[in-house]
């Protein structure tokens, strides 16, 4: 498999510039050996022979969890990292008070200086991959130089990567570079940096999920959302769902959620049992990039082939089909084990860890958590049980409503529709929520995450809305846009709605809205479902508490709205004009 230190082999004469470029990164990370991936199930499996055999990788149980296995990450390395996370625009007010900036020279210096003679004794991965469907318009592709055959495996799953992807380089004329190194693990000497303008990635230090799997956040967002504006379209921190209704017709929501809101159980919903003849289809769990079509509808295709989940949680009743999912051919990154060598997480109901998520011991009377509250599971879409057919289809498929949501335990209702698309933009910036562990940092605190893409757009939120306002102006028929917070809670701290299949009766109502089937009650912040127009049948909700999940307070609007203008203010001129007009709307509406 792998070759002795060389410049060429015959498969980048396809693409001169990866060859290239390949040859150059050698020169400075000096690698023993230099390996070209196939993508093909040998290599796949000869990568994961020697990890096991190198202790990185553990087989499973493979009479319970066939083709599954089991990696530990670097205790300081469990997350992203946005702290460490750049973009490197050549002007500082491009990539805006929303991320971290540094001037791209200091930047490329800096990153030379790491990745110097970094990959001495190891092997040099080349990985050409593809967003999206091999075949479609709307697809970009990548190449990621990385030391980490973990990286290898996870980016097989996650992305369409080797030869096809490579052929389509040849033809496309253009690639994200990506360059990666794990380094020392160093949490002193770890940066993940973007320079959009060169469409390049540099990371270091981190063998970790979205600061080590380029194609994902890097590139299928942060790059991606630059390359979308200058060329008309949106890429997105969404799922894309198909809804069944039980008269046959499907129809595809995109949604946005931050880390860790229960965004892969809305994509692979399971209907409740009082709700028969509905069906749901998982397009995708996280990222969707969005054209506006021939008929002007905008369509989305998912640019990932695989989910990079987070396991906690996930047992037969949260999400029956994840659960069913992650027992063959997933790779998990920080779960506990069992006696039996199965992986075991908190929430997962059946046995109990033996083992943490480090590999020591674990005593149940601890009290403290086996697995990491971030660990994953990597898998492919493929093995998700309703996978939706549509996710190969080279045009997307048309969206109908973008549903925007948060993790809040007051204010925002359980469902509201914006008055139009401007207005929805307005209530897609608005997005907040308590963080999680998904990202480091504390946890249990609000912070503003507008389209749930703070960590994620790569370039001036001001910019991003007016780019979001262009394209609602260039869609003949645009989606209905909507808000939704599965999170409220009662005086006493509960959680007022039950979630998980109950949420389907939210869409139900979202979807009969698109349609024009059912009306709705106008209020200051949109419109909200009429009494009796929401699905409760079998739901076990009562109506005191359906009337306050749906209820609109004025003074915690108004004091939403005001923190709101604070929050525009920071990004001086360049956050549009339309967006304090549908304030001032607000406002006035509330009287
Ligand atoms: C993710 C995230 O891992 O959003 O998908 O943090
Ligand atoms: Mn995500």
């Amino acid at each position: 498999m792998a070759t002795a230190p060389q410049a060429f082999t015959p498969l980048p004469l396809l693409a001169p510039d990866v060859a290239e470029w390949v040859e150059s990164v050698r020169q400075l990370t000096t690698p023993d050996r230099v390996h070209w991936c196939d993508g093909s199930a040998a290599e796949l499996a000869r990568l994961k022979q020697q990890l096991e055999k190198s202790g990185e990788l553990k087989q499973l149980n493979q009479t319970t969890f066939p083709g599954c296995h089991l990696a530990y990450s670097h205790p300081s390395d469990v997350a992203r990292v946005e702290h460490l996370t750049f973009i490197c625009t050549r002007n500082k007010e491009d990539a805006g008070p929303n991320n971290n900036w540094m001037a791209p020279e200091e930047a490329r210096a800096r990153m030379r200086a790491l990745f110097k003679g970094c990959m001495k004794g190891r092997t040099l991965y080349v990985v050409p991959y593809c967003m999206g469907p091999i075949d479609s318009p709307y697809s970009r592709c990548g190449v990621e130089i990385t030391d980490s055959a973990y990286v290898v495996i996870n980016m097989s799953i996650m992305t369409r990567m080797g030869h096809a992807a490579l052929e389509r380089i040849a033809r496309d004329g253009r690639f994200v570079k990506g360059l990666h190194s794990t380094g020392e693990l160093d949490p002193d000497r770890r940066f993940i940096m973007h320079f959009p303008e060169d469409l390049a990635i540099e990371s270091y230090g981190s063998g970790y999920g979205g600061n080590a799997l380029l194609g994902k956040k890097c590139h299928a967002l942060r790059i991606a959302s630059w390359q979308a504006r200058t060329e008309g379209w949106l890429a997105e921190h969404m799922l894309i769902v198909g809804i069944q209704n039980p008269q046959g017709e499907t129809r595809y929501i995109a949604a946005a959620f931050p880390s860790a809101c229960g965004k892969t159980n809305l994509a692979m919903l399971i209907p409740p049992e009082s709700m028969p003849g509905w069906k749901i289809w998982t397009v995708g769990d996280d990222i969707a990039w969005l054209h506006p079509g021939p008929d002007g509808r905008l369509y989305a295709i998912n640019p990932e082939a695989g989910y990079f989940g987070v396991v906690p949680g996930t047992n037969r009743a949260t999400n029956k089909n994840a659960f069913d999912m992650i027992h063959r051919d997933t790779l998990f990154t920080n779960v506990a084990l069992t006696a039996d060598n199965e992986p075991w997480w908190e929430g997962r109901k059946l046995n109990t860890p033996v083992t943490d998520w480090q590999g020591k011991p674990y005593k149940t009377a601890d009290g403290g958590v086996s697995a990491h509250p971030n660990s994953r599971f990597t898998v492919a879409a493929r093995n998700n049980p309703i996978y939706s057919p549509r996710s190969e289809d080279p045009m997307g498929v048309p969206i109908s409503a973008i549903v925007f949501g948060g993790r809040r335990r007051e204010v925002a209702p359980l469902v509201y529709e914006a008055r139009d698309w401007q207005h929805g933009v307005l209530v897609g910036a608005s997005v907040a929520s308590e963080t999680t562990a998904a990202a480091t940092g504390e946890v249990g605190v609000v912070r503003r995450d507008p389209m749930a893409m703070k960590p994620f757009a790569g370039y001036n939120f001001g910019d991003y809305w007016a780019h979001w306002l262009e394209v609602g102006r260039k869609l003949e028929h645009p989606p209905r846009l909507f808000h939704v917070n599965w999170f409220r809670r009662d005086a006493d701290g509960k959680f007022m709605w039950p979630g998980f299949g109950d949420n389907l009766r939210v869409m139900e109502w979202i979807l009969k809205r698109c349609a024009g089937q059912v009306g709705a009650r106008e209020s200051a912040i949109g419109y909200l479902p009429n009494p009796g127009d929401l699905n409760l049948e079998g739901a076990n909700v009562s109506e005191s508490a359906m009337k306050e999940l749906l209820a609109v307070s004025p003074d915690a609007w108004r004091n939403e709205v005001s923190e709101m203008r604070a929050y525009l203010k920071e990004f001086g001129d360049r956050a549009p004009a339309e967006m304090s007009a549908e304030l001032d709307g607000i406002e006035k509406r509330l009287g």
